[in-house]
């Protein structure tokens, strides 16, 4: 095969699941806010379908490792669950069979020659916290995480050398208190933004804890993952510009800035003050976010953002919400993902490269998820039996040739992984959507590679296409 994209030969070529989403529930001591939330409400998740089994990553973890072999992936992001680690919040006292599981996986993982890259929070927060603390609204929980964190460097950092605080913070603020699509759904704009302000805190305290260990000494690194979306504006007029640059301040800069900066976004923090939003905090605090920046950043690709003006005004008996500042601005004859109802914008993977480049100091950065989320795959199923999954081989190569030119042109990305090596339980839309390599038959959890995943397997072994 011809390549005429090539990448380098340490890239990372992998991909991303996280443990609430692949391990299922099995010997879990505690619950999450997802467990209890489908406890309470089976009927808020697609076809009623909850995180009990998941897709048996806790059982077959080890089958699972050796098909992510088998595709030739060099490293695998999952993520610890706290509910399965921690036995004991407050005093950080571990559960036995959470501290075997998560060792059994690392030690399988190093021996296929995977880099296992540990998540320590994927939207799994601990119900009994929230219960009692009001969840990540409580400075007293971001203690309580900083302990966990402490917990996994000391228990794995000997063998993972790559290590992220937070996947996409700025979906719980906007899941759990903007736009009630995650568990407690609420809608309170002052508490999203103490929460937003506490998340950084915490995986800038979780950083400070990772300092002091001896993973860091033995040249370990910690990261954290966002999510995107660049905001683009409707037009180049003054009052649509106005609109994104605040968007993109809100829901992007909220958290670039602070971890690889180790500041709030001046004028996000000028327009909060001046609304009344803005979060609590002390001298001490800001000094540590200053202090405990991150040493690579992972960024989460799906969709763009675009943004116009307000032309309906706001109004103010709803409370404060970003909207204050912008509306969504729906573009016409755009290319939509219709199962997922997400825009298809591939340009935007080297605009963010760029923005890495020429705005955060050009830090190490890969992409920790991209993907195309499509219901219904089986109908692809071919007489073989395997799934002919074209479009996410058509959309994958798109995302990585803009990639491929923001590298060319100078952006520091090591990697880019998938969204997702298997098929896995998405939330509150369970098995709706799929994106694995590797597809997962849900009555007989049998697990099977897809024509993206022997693709990929090329991609990997040529380092490009
Ligand atoms: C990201 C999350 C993942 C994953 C993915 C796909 O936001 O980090 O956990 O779920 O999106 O999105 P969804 O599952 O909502 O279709």
């Amino acid at each position: 095969m011809s390549v005429t994209h090539e990448f380098p030969k340490d890239f990372w070529w992998g991909a991303a699941t996280s443990g609430p989403q692949s391990e299922g529930r099995f010997h879990k001591a505690h619950r999450s806010v997802f467990d209890y939330w489908f406890d309470t409400e089976p009927a808020a998740f697609f076809d009623g379908i909850g995180p009990n089994v998941a897709s048996n990553f806790y059982n077959d973890y080890r089958a699972d490792i050796a098909l992510m072999k088998q595709i030739g992936l060099n490293s695998v992001r999952t993520s610890i669950q706290w509910t399965r680690l921690i036995k004991d919040f407050e005093t950080g006292e571990t559960d036995p069979d959470g501290v075997r599981f998560y060792n059994n996986v690392i030690d399988e993982f190093v021996r296929q020659g995977i880099r296992p890259v540990l998540n320590l929070h994927h939207f799994d927060l601990p119900v009994e916290l929230y219960e009692k603390y009001g969840g990540w609204a409580s400075k007293h929980v971001v203690d309580l995480f900083a302990l966990f964190a402490k917990r996994c460097f000391e228990l794995f950092g000997d063998r993972v050398k790559d290590w992220v605080t937070f996947n996409e913070p700025m979906v719980v603020v906007e899941g759990e208190y903007l736009y009630e699509f995650h568990y407690p759904k609420l809608v309170d704009g002052k508490q999203a933004c103490q929460v937003l302000y506490n998340l950084n805190l915490a995986s800038a305290k979780a950083i400070a804890e990772f300092r002091k260990s001896t993973c860091a000494q033995l040249g370990g690194r910690i990261g954290i993952v966002l999510n995107l979306t660049p905001a683009y504006p409707r037009s180049d007029q003054p009052e649509d510009v106005a609109a994104a640059k605040f968007a993109e301040d809100y829901k992007n800069n909220s958290f670039l800035d602070p971890a690889v900066h180790g500041y709030f976004t001046k004028d996000l923090v000028d327009v909060l003050k001046t609304d009344g939003v803005l979060w609590e905090s002390t001298t001490e605090e800001i000094e540590l976010i200053a202090k405990n920046t991150v040493d690579f950043l992972g960024i989460n690709y799906y969709q763009p953002f675009r943004a116009q003006r307000r032309e309906i005004p706001y109004d103010d008996a709803q409370g404060w919400l970003p909207e204050k500042h912008f509306q969504q601005y729906h573009m016409p004859g755009c290319r939509m993902n219709p199962y997922r109802g997400w825009e298809i914008y591939p340009k935007a993977i080297y605009d963010i490269a760029i923005h890495v480049r020429d705005h955060l100091s050009n830090i190490p950065w890969y992409i920790s998820e991209n993907g195309m989320g499509v219901e219904g795959e089986e109908r692809f199923r071919n007489a073989d039996g395997f799934i002919e999954d074209d479009y996410r081989i058509d959309f994958i190569k798109e995302h990585l040739q803009w990639l491929h030119k923001a590298m060319q042109e100078g952006s520091n990305c090591f990697g880019y992984h998938l969204w997702t090596p298997i098929d896995c339980w998405s939330w509150s839309n369970a098995y709706k959507n799929r994106y694995g390599l590797i597809a997962l038959d849900l009555v007989t959890q049998e697990k099977t590679i897809k024509k993206s995943g022997l693709w990929m397997h090329d991609v990997i072994q040529n380092h490009g296409f």
